[in-house]
C-alpha cells in the first residue's frame, strides 16, 4: 500500500502513466535494486552558521580549536575536549550530495537549512616550485590556508547557501534523510503549524544543484535565501530572482556561484544580498557553481571566468520542470549505482528502523546488523560516484566536501595510502569511469612532477645532479601539480598500478596505450634511481650513513649487484633507509606490470627484457627471525600499533605474495599484520579497509569481517562518514574495495568466488561485481557455500573459476 502510494505520488510529479511507473518499479527490482539505503535522523542538523557569523574554520584555526594539529607538519589532529564536542560538527551532522564536480553537505536544521557548498577545483596555492631542502621537503601549509600562487595551498570551501525560515522546527515529526539509491536528501519539518518538505540533489546531466521546498498549505511557504562567503573579500548580491556569490582567492582563482529561486505563487523580493519569499506554495532553487580552473599545465591552470558558463547552465536548467530534472538525475546516477547489488541478510536491527545515529550506537553494543555493513559498502560507492566523475578532478581526502578554509592536511591528494584507497572500490564494484579522474590528474601534472623530482634529486643527491629520467611525487599534492609535505619516492609506482588495474579490469587497450608511456617513464625513473649493493649488503645506508654491515647477519646473503631503492621510508614508520620492503615491493609490481603492458601492446620487447633482468635483481621479501615479514632489510621487530601496513603492500593491493604462490611469505605477512593489532593508532578511517582486504587475501573471512566491523565501531560518525579523526573519506571509499576482496578475487589468473567467507555473513547474494578480464559476476551463497552463480563477459572467453574449493574452466555468457 505504502509502495503504491509512493508510486502514485511519483506519478503525479513525473507525469508517467501508472503502468509505465509500475514497469519502471519492477524493472528496478529485476535489475536488482531491491535494497533501499537510507541514512537518516529524526533531529535537526546542528550547524553553527549565523549563531555568531563566525563559521567553523572561517575565522579560527581547526574547527574552532576543537581539532588541533598535533604538529606543524600535518601530524594527526587531536581532539581538544575542553573546546567542544566534535559530534556536533558539520562532519558528523551533514549529508553529502554531489555530481563529481560540485556538491554540498546538506544540513536540514532547525531554523534554517544550510548547504555547505563545494566545487572540486577551488584551491588556494599553486605549483609550489619553491625550495626543496636537503631532506627533500617542500613548503607545506597544510593548516595554513589561503596562500598565494606560490604556496601549496588548501582545498577551499565555496561558501554556504542558506534557507532561513525564521522560526525553529518542531521536533515531533521531523525527519531528514539521505537516500543512497536516489542520491538525494529529503527533509520534513513543521514550523508555526506549516509543514515544509524539501529535497536536494546535484545533477550531473544538468550541472546544477536542485533544492526544492513545498509547504503543506497553499501560500504558507516563507523563507529567505542567500549565500554566505567564507574567504575575505567574497561579495554576495541579489537582484530579481537571483543571488550571486563572487570571489577571488589570493592565487588569482576566480569563483562564482549563482542561485535562482523559482517560486510557485507568493512574492519574491531582493534586498541586500538576500531573496525573500512570502506566501509561496512551493519553490525550486537552482544553484550553479564554477571556478576558472582548467586541468591544463600549458594554460597555467587558468581558463575563462566562470560567470558565463554558470549562467548558461542555469538558463538551460530553468527550462526544465522539477520532475524532468529529477528524472534525468536519477537515471544518470542509477546507471552507476544500480550496477552492483549486495544482500548480506536482514536482522532485527534493520527491522527496528532506528534513526542512523541510534542504529550505529546499537551496533557498537551488538554487531548483528549485516545490513548496516552492507550500507557502508553502498555508501562508499555512492560517495565515489558523487565525488569522482570523468572530466573533473579526483576525490580528495574529504572526497568533495569541505567546510573549512584550513582543512586537515589541506584536504589534499595524499599518495601514501589515501588517494589510492579512494579508488580501491572503483574497478571491482563496477565504477571504472569514476577511476578516470585520478589518472587524468596524473597525466595533467606530469611536467610539474618532473620538475619537482629533478629538484629533489639535485638537493638530496648531488652526484646525480638531477640527471634522472621520469618522475615521482610527494606525499601531499594538489591540482596544480604542486607538491608539499615529504617526498614519497615510490608514489608514482603505486599510482601506475592503478593504470594497469584499470586496463586489467576493463581490457580497454586504447586506454592502456594512452597510459603506457607514463608507466614506462616511471620505470625509467627507477632504472636511473636504483642503487646496487655489494656482497653482504656493502654500501647499505640508514639515514644517509653507511652502516657496518658485518653487524647484521640478515644482510649476509645479499649478492653483489642486488638492486635497492635508496633512502626509502616505510610510510610513516622507521628510518629513511635503503631497500625498505614497501619500496622494493612497489618497484617489483611496477616492473612486472609494465612488462606485461608492453607485451599486451606488442611494443618495446628488448627494453622489457632488460627490465625483467633488473626486476630479478631487486632485493626481495624475507622472513625475519620471529617469523615476521621483514619491513626493512634490517630485521627490526616493531610491536607497535602503527597505522600503516606498508610492508604488506605485496599482499594487497599488490600481488607478489599470496597463500598459493608463496605460502611461507604469506604466513609471515599475516603474522606481521596480527602484530599491528586493532587498537591505538591502528584505529583510523583507512586502516580498517586495508586490513579487511589483507585478511581477505589471506582467506580469513572472519578476521576480514572483524575489520569491517571495527570501522563501524571505532571510526564511523553518526552520518556514517568515516573519521581518522577528523572526518576523512578514505575509510568510506576503501570499504567497498575491502568487502569486494571477501566476495571475489581475481588477482592470480583465476576468479575465486567467496574466497573469504565470514560467519557473520553466512548467506547472501551479490550481483554485478567485476573480475579482472572484464567479467561480471553474480552469485548467491548459503551457509558459507556458493549455491548459484553467473558469469558474463563481452568476449565469452573461458576463465578459470574457483568455487567451493574446486577449480574448473568456465565459459562466461556472452554479454549482449
Ligand atoms: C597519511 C596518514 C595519516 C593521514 C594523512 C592524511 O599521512 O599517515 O594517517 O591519513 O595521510
Amino acid at each position: 500500500m505504502k509502495r503504491t502510494l509512493f508510486i502514485l505520488s511519483l506519478l503525479a510529479a513525473s507525469g508517467l502513466s501508472y503502468a509505465a511507473a509500475q514497469s519502471q518499479a519492477s524493472s528496478r527490482s529485476a535489475s536488482g535494486t531491491s535494497r533501499e539505503y537510507r541514512i537518516w535522523s529524526d533531529t535537526p542538523a546542528v550547524t553553527r552558521l549565523f549563531d555568531n557569523q563566525k563559521e567553523e574554520g572561517r575565522t579560527s584555526n581547526q574547527y574552532d580549536g576543537i581539532w588541533e594539529p598535533s604538529s606543524a607538519d600535518g601530524g594527526t589532529p587531536t581532539w581538544n575536549a575542553a573546546k567542544g564536542n566534535p559530534a556536533q560538527l558539520w562532519e558528523s551532522e551533514g549529508y553529502p550530495i554531489g555530481n563529481g564536480r560540485m556538491g554540498a553537505m546538506v544540513f536540514n536544521g532547525s531554523g534554517r537549512d544550510r548547504y555547505a557548498l563545494n566545487e572540486i577545483s577551488l584551491w588556494s596555492g599553486g605549483e609550489n616550485l619553491g625550495t626543496t631542502n636537503r631532506n627533500g621537503d617542500k613548503k607545506y601549509n597544510g593548516y595554513n590556508a589561503n596562500t598565494g600562487g606560490d604556496g601549496f595551498g588548501c582545498y577551499q570551501p565555496f561558501g554556504d547557501f542558506i534557507v532561513d525560515f525564521g522560526a525553529p522546527v518542531k521536533q515531533e515529526g521531523f525527519d531528514r534523510a539521505l537516500s543512497l539509491n536516489e542520491a538525494e536528501v529529503t527533509s520534513k519539518g513543521t514550523r508555526k503549524g506549516v509543514t515544509v518538505s524539501s529535497e536536494s540533489f546535484v545533477s550531473a546531466p544538468d550541472q546544477v544543484m536542485v533544492f526544492s521546498y513545498k509547504a503543506d498549505q497553499p501560500g504558507k511557504l516563507d523563507a529567505k535565501f542567500t549565500f554566505v562567503g567564507q574567504q575575505d573579500g567574497v561579495q554576495v548580491s541579489a537582484s530579481g530572482n537571483t543571488v550571486t556569490l563572487k570571489g577571488t582567492l589570493k592565487n588569482g582563482m576566480q569563483f562564482e556561484g549563482q542561485a535562482v529561486v523559482l517560486n510557485n505563487k507568493g512574492t519574491l523580493t531582493a534586498n541586500n544580498g538576500v531573496l525573500e519569499l512570502k506566501g509561496g506554495d512551493s519553490c525550486v532553487v537552482l544553484v550553479a557553481l564554477g571556478t576558472d580552473y582548467v586541468m591544463d599545465y600549458s594554460k597555467h591552470w587558468k581558463g575563462a571566468a566562470p560567470s558565463g558558463k554558470i549562467a548558461k547552465q542555469l538558463a538551460a536548467a530553468k527550462k526544465k520542470s522539477l520532475a524532468e530534472l529529477r528524472a534525468a538525475h536519477r537515471k544518470d546516477f542509477s546507471k552507476y549505482f544500480d550496477r552492483v547489488t549486495l544482500n548480506l541478510g536482514t536482522t532485527d536491527a534493520a527491522v527496528a528502523g532506528l534513526p542512523t545515529p541510534k542504529r550505529l550506537d546499537a551496533y557498537k553494543k551488538n554487531q548483528n546488523d549485516p545490513q548496516l555493513e552492507e550500507t557502508m559498502f553502498q555508501l562508499g560507492r555512492y560517495l565515489l560516484i558523487s565525488s569522482s566523475r570523468p572530466g573533473s578532478l579526483p576525490a580528495n581526502l574529504q572526497g568533495l566536501w569541505n567546510g573549512m578554509v584550513s582543512p586537515p592536511w589541506a584536504s589534499d591528494y595524499h599518495s601514501n595510502i589515501n588517494m589510492q584507497m579512494a579508488y580501491w572500490g572503483a574497478e571491482p564494484t563496477n565504477l571504472p569511469e569514476c577511476h578516470l579522474p585520478m589518472m587524468d590528474l596524473l597525466v595533467a601534472t606530469e611536467e610539474p612532477n618532473r620538475i619537482a623530482t629533478q629538484e629533489y634529486v639535485k638537493a638530496t643527491q648531488p652526484d646525480h645532479q638531477g640527471k634522472v629520467r621520469g618522475w615521482t611525487l610527494y606525499t601531499s599534492h594538489n591540482p596544480f601539480g604542486g607538491n608539499g609535505w615529504q617526498v614519497n619516492i615510490p608514489a608514482s609506482a603505486w599510482y601506475a598500478l592503478h593504470m594497469w588495474e584499470h586496463y586489467n579490469f576493463t581490457q580497454d587497450k586504447a586506454y592502456l596505450k594512452k597510459v603506457y608511456p607514463m608507466m614506462k617513464e616511471i620505470c625509467e625513473f627507477w632504472e636511473d634511481h636504483l642503487k646496487e649493493l655489494g656482497a653482504g649488503g656493502k654500501g647499505f645506508k640508514t639515514d644517509g650513513k653507511e652502516v657496518d654491515v658485518t653487524k647484521f647477519p640478515e644482510l649476509a646473503d645479499i649478492k653483489a649487484g642486488t638492486l635497492v631503492a635508496p633512502h626509502g621510508w616505510s610510510p610513516e614508520h622507521g628510518p629513511r633507509e635503503d631497500g625498505v620492503a614497501h619500496d622494493q615491493q612497489l618497484i617489483w609490481e611496477l616492473f612486472t606490470n609494465t612488462i606485461a603492458a608492453a607485451k599486451t601492446l606488442g611494443v618495446d620487447d628488448a627494453w622489457a627484457k632488460q627490465l625483467a633482468a633488473k626486476r630479478d635483481r631487486l632485493a626481495g621479501p624475507k622472513i625475519g627471525k620471529e617469523g615476521n615479514l621483514m619491513e626493512w632489510m634490517i630485521d627490526r621487530i616493531p610491536r607497535t600499533q602503527h597505522r600503516h601496513t606498508s610492508h604488506l603492500f605485496a599482499v594487497y593491493p599488490g600481488n607478489m605474495i599470496n597463500p598459493v604462490k608463496t605460502p611461507e611469505l604469506s604466513e609471515a605477512a599475516s603474522k606481521s599484520l596480527e602484530w599491528r593489532g586493532t587498537t591505538g593508532d591502528s584505529r583510523r578511517s583507512w586502516t580498517w579497509p586495508w586490513r579487511t582486504a589483507l585478511w581477505a587475501r589471506f582467506h580469513n573471512g572472519d578476521k576480514a569481517h572483524e575489520m569491517v566491523s571495527g570501522l563501524l565501531q571505532h571510526n564511523t560518525l553518526p552520518n556514517l562518514l568515516t573519521t581518522h579523526a577528523p572526518m576523512q573519506l578514505d575509510g568510506n571509499f576503501g570499504i567497498p574495495g575491502g568487502i569486494s576482496e571477501m566476495l571475489l578475487q581475481s588477482h592470480s589468473g583465476q576468479i575465486e568466488l567467496l574466497p573469504a567467507p565470514a560467519k557473520a555473513w553466512a548467506s547472501g547474494s551479490v550481483k554485478g561485481l567485476k573480475a579482472r578480464g572484464n567479467v561480471t559476476v553474480d552469485f548467491t551463497w548459503k551457509d558459507g557455500k556458493v549455491t548459484d552463480y553467473k558469469l558474463t563477459s563481452p568476449t565469452g572467453k573461458k576463465v578459470k573459476l574457483v568455487v567451493n574449493g574446486q577449480t574448473k574452466d568456465v565459459t562466461p555468457q556472452k554479454q549482449k
